[in-house]
């Protein structure tokens, strides 16, 4: 209760609602607004001067620019490639005007900052790439009988990041023709509309959030769950929301069986002889390729207790019953040792660059199904909402990542990015904190922890996420060396990178296990009560490139790499060593290759430390990982309760 209370203390403060995922139900409708819109560059800036936002086309030339995709490798054009600043997309939609509804225009995301109008008029600004922003326009829709009724939508969005921005960046202006935006993180700053647009209905009395936990599960002798406690909470708003609604709260089985019921809007839901969701690829669950159990939340709004009018329905396909608990040492699901082994990934493919596509989305769920690979990390910002769907189903652990990636220099650690950085926070659990899926989140990838200024605010970072982080433990993940970091003593895992054998001792695969010990044994000392995950660890490979004795950059290279860090984890391992071991995890940097700026050691424009190319076929590291995962599943943990 009082977690709840403090949760909605913070949102009081900053704006987080409306980031239901826009189901379709009943009562709403989603209409998609994705294909092709009309698109242009504003090279000198001046659009919103000139008020391209209320004339009937935007200036010529505009070209087709399809929706979602980030727009830098659709043409052949260098200039639209590289542009930084302002580009524009418009196009036009009918929406009926109904009585009693409300549209919604939802962007699932835009990057960098997006500003919206709707028939001339300023409808949403956002700030922020990698999360979802939305607005009211049912004021702008006209009748239905006035043949001028369609809506235009105009969108402005600019991918310029700066000092304050998360991720930061700096833009130098060496000559008219010659400026660079600075990206102090190694992901090309792809740009544009590379989300869905949805526009959906609902009633004027609507669900505008719910949020809903597993409390506890009580077991017996065998560790079969006998019952579980769920709490939850349903925000109603809108024209009626203080009037005598009344909701009525369902949980449904995989069969549409109601199994428990409520009629407060906050309160608890108790569920008798509980499937639990449980996370692939372990002795004691499922493989990846097949499902986790799921329920259904089922809420429904009526406008007075003789329950007769149905204002609202909203459903949440993706409940999942399961606890999480750390204690020094495990990472405990369900009350048994989980084991992250998985690969990090990015949102990026061909042409699309950061654009979500559903073949993509399917091809990541069967390649981690191949590998066995049970868990990613969402580097280095809140994928779509539909990775978390299928991670749900399939049972595939997700790290959750704040954009926080680049936080390189003091002038970084600002009251302004911490002011952000809330705010992203807040964007993301609040979106993402209903998946059963989200085991932890991570709230920054590699920032200058050593430097003084970083205790403070990581300090504050961790003292402001603690109270919202909806049961799940908070970490970030750490560059820094083990006596250098000021900031991880306010979180609760350690989460390293290490790159022996790749950024140091060139070649020197001999030199990687001794490391990888000395390694883990430093910070375990230093934090005796953490337990420890290697977050990333990887090699750039260009597919086809063989040597033997393996050297740098071919595929045998990558392959011994890999296999000379396994034994100093098996060493250390919580799973393999129940008594002694403290290490609850392995990600490869990275599962497919993707694009960066251009430079020296990016080959073609590419980090290629995929163990799949970036058109996702294998390099020989693969199968290595492959069949590692493999032996990893057949380790059998503990049912014994752990303390
Ligand atoms: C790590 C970063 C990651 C990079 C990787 C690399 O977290 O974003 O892509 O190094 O250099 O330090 O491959």
């Amino acid at each position: 209760m009082l977690r709840a209370s403090l949760f909605l203390l913070m949102l009081g403060c900053i704006s987080s609602h409306g980031l239901l995922y826009p189901h379709e139900t009943e009562t709403r409708q989603v209409k998609s607004l994705d294909g092709l819109w009309h698109f242009r560059l504003d090279e000198q800036g001046v659009g919103e001067s000139e008020r391209w936002f209320a004339l009937p086309e935007l200036p010529e030339p505009t070209i087709f620019m399809p929706v979602p995709a980030s727009f830098n490798d659709i043409t052949q054009n260098i200039t639209i490639h590289r542009h930084i600043g302002w580009v524009w997309y418009a196009r036009d939609v009918f929406v009926p005007k109904t009585a009693g509804l409300r549209w919604v225009l939802r962007f699932q995301a835009a990057h960098y900052e997006s500003r919206v109008w709707v028939n001339g008029q300023s409808a949403v600004n956002h700030s922020g790439g990698h999360l979802p922003f939305e607005g009211d326009i049912t004021s702008f829709i006209k009748d239905s009988n006035d043949l001028s009724s369609k809506v235009r939508i105009v969108v402005a969005v600019n991918n310029t990041l700066t000092p304050r921005t998360l991720p930061p960046g700096e833009l130098h202006i060496y000559s008219p023709t010659y400026r660079e935006l600075e990206t102090p993180f190694d992901f090309f700053n792809y740009a544009g509309i590379d989300r869905s647009v949805l526009l959906y209905s609902t009633s004027t009395t609507y669900i505008q959030d719910i949020t809903i936990d597993t409390q506890s599960i009580d077991y017996d002798a065998q560790h079969t769950a006998t019952s579980a406690t769920l709490t939850y909470s349903v925000t109603i708003a809108g024209s009626n929301s203080h009037n005598a609604v009344r909701v009525i709260i369902e949980l449904l089985d995989a069969e549409g069986m109601v199994v428990a019921n409520n009629t407060d809007s906050r309160s608890v839901l108790i569920v008798n002889k509980p499937n639990l969701w449980q996370p692939c690829g372990m002795n004691h669950t499922h493989p990846c390729t097949e499902h986790s159990y799921l329920y259904t939340l089922q809420v429904t709004l009526y406008n007075d207790a003789s329950t007769k009018e149905i204002l609202d329905i909203y459903r949440i396909n993706h409940i999942g019953i399961r606890t999480i608990r750390l204690t020094d040492s495990k990472f405990l699901v369900n009350e048994r040792p989980f084991y992250f082994h998985g690969a990090n990934a990015h949102e990026d493919s061909d042409i699309r660059g950061k654009g979500f596509d559903n073949v993509i989305l399917a091809k990541h769920f069967n390649l981690y199904g191949w590998l066995h690979g049970n868990a990613f990390r969402t580097s280095h910002y809140p994928y779509a909402d539909e990775f978390y769907h299928m991670a749900d189903r399939f049972g595939i652990a997700i790290i959750g990542e704040a954009p926080a990636v680049g936080l390189a220099k003091a002038s970084y650690f600002s009251p302004e990015t911490l002011a952000h950085h809330k705010q992203v926070i807040t964007e993301m659990i609040s979106r993402d904190r209903n998946h059963p899926s989200v085991l932890m989140w991570s709230l920054a990838n590699e920032p200058a922890s050593g430097l003084p200024e970083a205790k403070d605010y990581f300090s504050a970072v961790a003292n402001f996420t603690r109270p919202l982080a909806a049961g799940r433990p908070i970490t970030y993940v750490i560059s820094a060396g083990h006596n250098s970091d000021l900031g991880i003593q306010f979180f609760d895992m350690i989460c390293i990178n290490r790159y022996f054998g790749w950024y140091s001792q060139f070649g020197r695969i001999d030199q990687i296990p001794d490391l990888v010990t000395q390694e883990l044994a430093a910070w375990r000392q230093r934090f005796p009560t953490k337990p420890i995950l290697m977050s990333e660890y990887g090699a750039d490979t260009v597919p086809g490139l063989h040597s033997d004795p393996s050297m740098m950059f071919t595929e045998e290279y990558q392959k011994d790499y890999y296999l000379a860090y396994h034994p100093s984890f098996d060493n250390v391992s919580s799973l393999i060593h129940p008594t002694t071991g403290f290490f609850v995890g392995e990600l490869p940097w990275n599962m497919f290759d993707f694009a960066t700026d251009q430079s020296t050691i990016r080959v073609g424009g590419l980090n290629r430390k995929g163990l799949f190319t970036r058109q996702r076929q294998p390099k020989a590291a693969a199968f290595i990982i492959k069949h590692r995962y493999e032996q990893l599943e057949a380790v059998s943990t503990s049912h014994e309760r752990i303390h």
